[in-house]
């Protein structure tokens, strides 16, 4: 069997900066494919390609060129943002996975395919604890994006067989890139506002309770769900995966207990309306059940390891 080669496509954003240095340290190679070049350090010796999921023929040459086995398909517009661009957004998401879906199920060297789907499938009626068959009717561009998309992977693993495998991220927290046009956001950027000049702005309501996740859980569940044996999936959509579940108010009491000068402030906007509308947790029984799913990271450790990276990175600088 050729020699597994890992194409992460939207590498440098949130997501693909952290899956793409994993897999790095863990001796794998990568290719990375985003329209903007990686800037995260530890990336920039590792082949790049400028693409544009929109451009099939692109993505397909570049497939072809690095012999890729496995894709990580990351590149979309998030919840926010595709509010302000609903056709842009819609084009961008659903090109994309078309495209990619359609290469893996031409291309023979191509053996896996990761699709992240997220929280924001749901919406009002999902309940407050959405289980993995809860009512779905998202209320975003994105949202219907990921929803759709759950079908589709659906429908190529039954009808072309691809291996597309899913779970649903809830708000990712990380350090190394910084989220872009989420609704979730404000839980990384928080941490940009911790030397007491000014009190942090929040967008959302001090108690609206959101999904969140640290990065190594999230990079962890892909590669776990990857290296599932097909037949112990039962969900050929998306898996629901919880790791935590908290409010503006909790994290930043939370961030106190490290930082007591930090003060925040609450400005709701549009995107309150959109996070009202997701649950507050997942119900991921089926995910622990199928794949082994199983989080390390709570409120606590993952403040803790966000303020300790800033501050290895402050000292750095
Ligand atoms: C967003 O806020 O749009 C994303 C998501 C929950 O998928 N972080």
């Amino acid at each position: 069997m050729p020699q597994d080669v890992h194409c992460i496509i939207g590498a440098s954003g949130q997501l693909g900066t952290e899956l793409a240095v994993a897999l790095h340290n863990a001796g794998e190679r990568v290719v990375l494919l985003d329209i903007k070049a990686p800037s995260f350090s530890a990336l920039l010796g590792l082949p790049f390609e400028k693409v544009d999921v929109r451009d099939q023929a692109a993505l397909s040459a570049a497939f072809g060129t690095h012999r890729v086995t496995h894709v990580y398909h990351l590149a979309a517009a998030l919840s926010a943002r595709g509010e302000q661009e609903p056709q842009w957004a819609w084009d961008l998401n659903m090109k994309g996975l078309l495209h990619v879906l359609d290469l893996a199920a031409e291309m023979e060297g191509i053996r896996q395919v990761f699709w992240p789907s997220s929280i924001a499938v749901f919406g009002p009626g999902s309940g407050p604890v959405a289980a993995q068959s809860a009512y779905r009717l998202p209320s975003t561009v994105y949202g219907i994006s990921k929803n759709v998309g759950e079908h589709w992977c659906s429908w190529y693993h039954q009808h072309r067989g691809v291996d597309v495998r899913s779970v649903r991220y809830p708000g990712l927290i990380g350090t190394l890139a910084p989220p872009g046009g989420g609704t979730t956001d404000y839980a990384v950027e928080v941490f940009d506002h911790l030397d007491g000049t000014a009190p942090y702005t929040c967008f959302l309501k001090a108690d609206e309770k959101l999904p969140m996740m640290h990065m190594d859980d999230a990079v962890a569940a892909a590669l776990h769900i990857l290296s599932a044996p097909r037949v112990s999936l039962r969900c050929t959509e998306a898996y629901n995966i919880n790791a935590m579940s908290f409010a503006p108010e909790e994290l930043f009491a939370e961030i106190r207990r490290h930082v007591p000068a930090f003060q925040a402030r609450y400005a709701p906007d549009f995107r309150q309306n959109i996070a009202a509308g997701w649950p507050d947790m997942l119900n991921d029984d089926m995910a622990r059940e199928d794949w082994g799913w199983s989080p390390k990271i709570g409120l606590s450790g993952l403040v803790r390891s966000m303020i300790n990276a800033r501050a290895v990175r402050s000292v750095a600088q």
